[in-house]
C-alpha cells in the first residue's frame, strides 16, 4: 500500500508516517520549500520515506504530485494550524487551510485512479466554536464519581460533564481558522456525495505530544518548565528560595540571589479543552480509511480540563504545587474571540472504528514535561560548551 501525507513535517504527520511504516506502507511526504530545515520531527525515518516538494496552495503542483504518486491513501494534515495566528493572517489561513483542501479534492476528482484513492481530511473541534450539546435528563444519568453516562445512539459512555460535542452538534466557529476548517469539512462532504470520492473527516479534539509546536499552550508551558528547572539547577537554587517581589510582576527572584528569571507569559487560563496524545489520534486517522464507507468521526477523550488544570499537572511533574507566582497573565495572548469549552464524545469512533485512547491527561502532561526537562538540559549543555 502507498500513502501520501501532506503535512508530514508537523506533529501528526511524523506520528502518522511512523505508524504507516510499521504497517508496511510505502510513504511519500510532501514538504514545502522554506529557508530552514523543517524535518526535525521525521529525521529518524527520512531514509525510509520519499519526500517530494510541494505546497498545497499550488493547484498544478498538487495535481502533479497526486497523479505521479498514484497513492492508495492520501492524508491531508497540512494547515496553518495556529488559531491565534489565524486572527492576524486570515487570508493566508484561508488559502492554506480551506483552499489547499479544494486543490487536493480537485486532483482526486480528475484522477484516473479516483476509484482506488481514499482521502483523510484533518477537521477540527475548533469548528464547534462556542456551541455544545446539553445532555438532557433523558440521555444521561449521574455516575457516583460525578461523571455522567451519555446514552448516545452509539452506546453508553462515561463522560465528565453533561455539556459535550459530537457529530450531531451544530458548528459555530469562532476564528478564521475554524471557519476555514469548516469550509474544508463541507467540501469533503460535497465531493463525497457529488463525485463518490472516498473522503473521511476526523473531527479531532486537541492532541498534544513531546513533538507539539512550541506556540501551542501545552508545549509552551512544558518547554518553559524544562528551561526553568535547568535555570534552578545552574543557579543552585531550590524551589523554596523563590519569592515574589513588589517591583516586578514579570520576573521571578530568589531570596539572597542576584539573578532573575522571566515568568511564563500566558493568556486565558479558564478555557477548557479535551486534550489527548497525538500518538493515539493518528491511529484513528488510519482506521477511518480502512472502512468500506467514508464518514466523519469525532476523536476525543471525553474529558475536559482548563489551561489552569494543565498547569497543575505539568508543574506537579517537577514537584511544584503552587505555580501562581511563576505565571504572568499577558493580555497579548488573549484572542478576539475564544472557544471556551470543548469536550468531545468519541462514542461513534469507539463503536465503529474500535478506537480507544490509551494515554491519560496526567500522563500526557508528564511525558511532555519529562521530555522538555531532558531537551533543555541538552540544549543548555551545548550552549555552555
Ligand atoms: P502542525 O504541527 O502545525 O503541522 C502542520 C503541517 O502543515 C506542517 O507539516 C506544515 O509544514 C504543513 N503546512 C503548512 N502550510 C502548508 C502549505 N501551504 N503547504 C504544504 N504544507 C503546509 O499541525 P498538527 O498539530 O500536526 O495538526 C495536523 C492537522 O490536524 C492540521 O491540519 C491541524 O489544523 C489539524 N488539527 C490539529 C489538532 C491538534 O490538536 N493538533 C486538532 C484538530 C485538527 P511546515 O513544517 O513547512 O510548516
Ligand atoms: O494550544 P492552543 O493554541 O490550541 P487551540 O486554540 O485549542 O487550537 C488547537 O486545537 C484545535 C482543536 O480544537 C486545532 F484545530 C488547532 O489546530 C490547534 O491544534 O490554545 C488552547 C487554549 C486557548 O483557549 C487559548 O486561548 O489555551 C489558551 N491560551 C492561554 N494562553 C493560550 C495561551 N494559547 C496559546 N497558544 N498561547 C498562550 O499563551
Amino acid at each position: 500500500m502507498k500513502a501520501l501525507i501532506f503535512g508530514i513535517t508537523g506533529q501528526d504527520g511524523s506520528y502518522l508516517a511512523e505508524l504507516l511504516l510499521k504497517k508496511g506502507y510505502r510513504v511519500t511526504g510532501v514538504t514545502r520549500r522554506v529557508s530552514v530545515n523543517t524535518t526535525a520531527r521525521i529525521q529518524h525515518i527520512l531514509p525510509k520515506i520519499k519526500i517530494v516538494e510541494g505546497d498545497i496552495t499550488d493547484a498544478f503542483n498538487i495535481n502533479k504530485i497526486i497523479q505521479d504518486e498514484e497513492p492508495d491513501e492520501i492524508y491531508n494534515l497540512a494547515a496553518q494550524s495556529h488559531v491565534g495566528t489565524s486572527f492576524n493572517q486570515p487570508n493566508l489561513t484561508w488559502d492554506i487551510t480551506a483552499g489547499g483542501v479544494l486543490n487536493i479534492l480537485e486532483a482526486i476528482r480528475y484522477s484516473p485512479n479516483k476509484e482506488h484513492m481514499r482521502f483523510y481530511q484533518a477537521s477540527s473541534s475548533e469548528m464547534f466554536g462556542k456551541n455544545y450539546t446539553l445532555a438532557t435528563s433523558g440521555t444521561l444519568s449521574v455516575d457516583t464519581g460525578g461523571s455522567v453516562v451519555v446514552d448516545s445512539k452509539f452506546g453508553k459512555g462515561l463522560y465528565t460533564y453533561p455539556k459535550y460535542q459530537d457529530e450531531d452538534t451544530p458548528f459555530v466557529p469562532q476564528s478564521p481558522y475554524g471557519i476555514a476548517k469548516l469550509a474544508a469539512h463541507h467540501l469533503v462532504r460535497t465531493y463525497r456525495e457529488g463525485y463518490g470520492i472516498h473522503g473521511s473527516c476526523g473531527i479531532l479534539f486537541n492532541h498534544e505530544s513531546e513533538r507539539r509546536g512550541e506556540a501551542f499552550v501545552t508545549r509552551k508551558i512544558t518547554k518553559w518548565i524544562g528551561e526553568f528547572v535547568d535555570w534552578l539547577d545552574v543557579s543552585e537554587l531550590d524551589k523554596t528560595q523563590l519569592t515574589k517581589t513588589e517591583d516586578s510582576d514579570e520576573l521571578i527572584y530568589a531570596s539572597g540571589h542576584q539573578g532573575s528569571y522571566m515568568k511564563l507569559r500566558l493568556g486565558n487560563l479558564e478555557a477548557k479543552r479535551d486534550w489527548g496524545h497525538a500518538e493515539d489520534y493518528v491511529e484513528a486517522m488510519w482506521l477511518m480509511l480502512q472502512q468500506d464507507e467514508p464518514d466523519d468521526y469525532v476523536v476525543a477523550t471525553g474529558e475536559t480540563h482548563s489551561v489552569a488544570d494543565f498547569l497543575d499537572a505539568a508543574f506537579a511533574a517537577v514537584d511544584i504545587d503552587d505555580w501562581s507566582n511563576l505565571v504572568f497573565i499577558d493580555p497579548k495572548f488573549y484572542r478576539p474571540a475564544e472557544v471556551d469549552y470543548l469536550l468531545g464524545v468519541p462514542a461513534k469512533a469507539e463503536e465503529k472504528l474500535g478506537w480507544k485512547r490509551k494515554i491519560s491527561f496526567n500522563d500526557l502532561a508528564k511525558r511532555m514535561v519529562d521530555c522538555d526537562v531532558v531537551l533543555s538540559k541538552r540544549k543548555c549543555n551545548e550552549k555552555r560548551l
